[in-house]
């Protein structure tokens, strides 16, 4: 291969890379300000994000005194492990956001998810596409909606360009 395909080929990678970066999150479940323990409300921390595929959510923790088990729906809401899915006991568990969908995660540990409202550990996961216009809109404020070009567009169409601008100096 000659030298201009192979910066050819470096320089879409590159765009590639950026795309990649400007859509894929990672997400430390409770911060700021919070974390995988027993005062984290994790309904008001999921309320303020948007979960897309390619993201991933890094559960923190002492292991001696918690653990994460991702179950099913039924799971989640009767804060039963019986169902579980996955357990993970590192105490700094990525768990990565694949696909479209919904992942409940529960803490294991006696009492720590409960249905009496005593013990919160749980957490619902709504992962959408990065574009859908169905996708739930976030909590309603009282500033008005911005317009749809966000950062990740920008960065996008700014990778898209550089790599046309490439292409054209390596014809010219
Ligand atoms: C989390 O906060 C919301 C709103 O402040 C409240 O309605 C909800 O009961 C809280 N959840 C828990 C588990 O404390
Ligand atoms: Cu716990």
């Amino acid at each position: 291969m000659g030298s201009i395909g192979g910066v050819a080929v470096v320089l879409v990678g590159m765009a590639a890379m950026l795309e990649g970066m400007a859509s894929a999150a990672t997400y430390n479940v409770g911060e700021p300000g919070g974390a995988w323990d027993l005062t984290t409300n994790y309904t008001n921390w999921v309320a303020q994000k948007r979960f897309h595929p390619g993201d991933q959510i890094v559960f923190k923790y002492s292991a001696q005194r918690h653990d994460v088990v991702e179950v099913n729906k039924a799971g989640y809401d009767s804060c039963s492990t019986s169902t579980s899915i996955a357990t993970h006991t590192t105490g700094n568990d990525v768990i990565p956001l694949t696909s479209t969908g919904t992942r409940y995660f529960v803490c294991g540990f006696p009492g720590h998810c409960t249905t009496t409202g005593t013990g919160n550990m749980k957490i619902q996961i709504d992962v959408v596409q990065a574009d859908s216009s169905s996708a739930p809109a976030p909590v309603a404020t009282t500033t008005p909606p911005s317009p749809p070009s966000s950062a990740a567009t920008s960065l996008k169409a700014t990778a898209a360009a550089a790599v046309l601008l490439a292409a054209l100096l390596i014809m010219a």
